[in-house]
């Protein structure tokens, strides 16, 4: 992990004191407050998931109710202690950790289901609430989780909304922009914001929550959260496509959308490299087409009738392989079968790092030049000499690319050996700027966190940036909620 030799630790900020854990443990329990100690570093809580970052913080709050919250923010606020919320620490930027010594208001412990509404399938929970429980939950009630990752086993719902996640189902659900319907936010001097009446319709002013969900930390700790849920689809198809270009995708896609309109619920896709990296990872199980293809598309049908929806896909299917588009495919016969499916694509972050590290970058660009990213991080780090899948003095193993091609999203993922500075130089700034070039964004969905904080002028002009600005001072006038970010 990094550490952080060009960066100083804000001498405005207070170092914690006895004092201090004096008040916390007055308002909270042992189990509630972790500190670090000779034998524990606290690592689970300082480290991020890619291990590529590493803060020192030597106390963790993990609250059970919101009025804990708002003692803890306005006493931190009150004396100039800067905090991390965390919610499961599966953030990919870096945001999620503290950088020095903050404490992590951990929001694990805030973890219930508050209410459901069966009839208009709006969920009320808690923040700390993981999002594979409240999509068990929803199930049993014959709903769906309105959005879907790879980190569905650990990440909060709170996480995701504070990152604004986009995920698997987006092209189907939409962002939570629009399908969060309330929230419930406790402000760094410790006011709680009750947003949480969860109308469809509300033109009364600002629309407040709005500013909260991918606000990533920095302005609020969001407590509570409505969500509204579609009901569970009865019939899921999923299908492994071998495509033989970019170009293919792209026309795949628009017959997809053409054929299976409606039912219609992921389109991803992703490269050989990518597939090759997989392989290696997941050993032994067998990939869901025997030869290889430059390029794969997974692609998920949702309805409520099933042979509806398999005669679609089938036509579909016999259409893009009359027309050359798709060379192969397999759709999935069974549960186990479609879950296998999507393993090859969920399990592709974890595969590209399990060589050491990875350098992620997740880019909006347009569709037609969505993969031109790959290519030229590729034929850059060729040019110095940096990458080789089996030359070990290389710091770069491969520069794959995935995504979420529906949502006009590429995930382009440069797996090295070792974390390393070199290599980090070579691709950053180009990255950023070549998406700049294209009018792209430098985070389609993972946000900017510790990672992109030099950069959000390559996605946001002054005037934006300097709103954001005011913003978060008029909310956080201390700038306590985690400082050393991208505000
Ligand atoms: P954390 O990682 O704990 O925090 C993320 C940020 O939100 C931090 O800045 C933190 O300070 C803040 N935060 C967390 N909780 C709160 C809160 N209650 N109040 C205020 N601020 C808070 N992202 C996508 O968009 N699409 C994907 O498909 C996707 N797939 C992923 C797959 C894997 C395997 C992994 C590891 C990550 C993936 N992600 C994806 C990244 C994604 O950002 C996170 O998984 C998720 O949104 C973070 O939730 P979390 O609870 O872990 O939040
Ligand atoms: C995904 O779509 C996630 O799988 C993670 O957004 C992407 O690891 C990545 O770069
Ligand atoms: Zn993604």
């Amino acid at each position: 992990a990094e550490s952080y030799p060009n960066l100083q630790r804000l001498s405005e900020f207070k170092k914690l004191s006895s004092d201090d854990l004096t008040f916390f443990k007055s308002i909270l329990s042992d189990s509630e407050i972790l500190q670090a100690t000779a034998d524990e570093d606290l690592a689970v809580f300082n480290e991020d998931w890619m291990r590529k970052y590493k803060g020192q913080s030597k106390l963790v709050l993990r609250p059970k109710t919101v009025n804990q919250i708002s003692q803890i923010l306005k006493y931190c606020n009150d004396n100039r202690l800067a905090v991390v919320p965390q919610g499961g620490n599966t953030g990919l930027v870096g945001g999620s950790i503290p950088v020095f010594d903050e404490i992590v208001l951990s929001l694990t412990q805030l973890n219930k289901i508050r209410s459901f509404d069966s009839v208009s399938g709006i969920l009320k929970c808690d923040a700390g609430v993981i999002l594979e429980n409240a999509d068990s939950f929803l199930a049993e009630n014959g709903y769906i989780f309105p959005m879907d990752l790879g980190a569905k086993g650990s990440c909060h719902v709170g996480g995701i909304v504070a990152t604004n996640a986009g995920g698997l189902r987006l092209l189907r659900y939409g962002s939570l922009h629009g399908t969060v319907l309330g929230l419930e936010v406790v402000l760094p001097d410790g006011k709680i914001l009750n947003s949480m009446d969860a109308l469809r319709k509300d033109n009364t002013g600002y629309d407040l929550k709005q500013l909260f969900i991918g606000s990533e930390g920095t302005i609020g700790v969001i407590t509570g959260v409505s969500i509204l849920a579609p009901p569970r689809p009865k019939a899921v198809n999923v299908g492994f496509l071998g495509v033989g270009s970019y170009e293919a995708v792209q026309e795949v896609f628009v017959q997809a959308k053409q054929e299976l309109s409606e039912i219609l619920s992921a389109f991803e896709f992703m490269d050989l490299k990518s597939q090759t990296l997989a392989k290696e990872h997941l050993k032994g199980v067998s990939h869901p087409l025997e030869d290889e293809y430059p390029f794969y598309v997974l692609i998920e049908t949702s309805g409520s009738n099933k042979e509806h929806d398999d005669a679609k896909l089938e036509a579909f299917l016999e259409k893009a392989m009359e027309n050359g588009s798709v060379l192969d495919g397999v759709v999935a016969q069974d549960e186990t079968e479609l879950r296998n499916l999507w393993e090859w694509r969920e399990s592709i972050p974890e595969s590209s790092q399990a060589g050491g590290g990875v350098y992620k970058y997740d880019v909006s660009l347009p569709l037609k030049e969505l993969y031109s990213l790959v290519d030229a991080a590729n034929e850059r780090l060729n040019e110095k000499g940096l990458s080789s899948t089996s030359d070990p003095t290389k710091p770069v193993i491969s520069a794959i690319g995935y995504g979420h091609v529906g949502d006009g999203n590429l995930h382009l993922n440069v797996a090295v050996r070792a974390y390393s500075k070199e290599v980090e130089k070579v691709l950053e700034p180009f990255v950023y700027e070549f998406v700049s070039s294209k009018h792209g964004s430098i985070s389609a969905e993972h946000g900017l966190g510790f990672q992109k904080k030099n950069y959000i002028g390559y996605s946001k002009n002054e005037q934006e940036i300097a709103m954001i600005k005011e913003l978060k001072n008029l909310y956080d006038p201390n700038a306590i909620l985690n400082p050393y970010k991208y505000v």
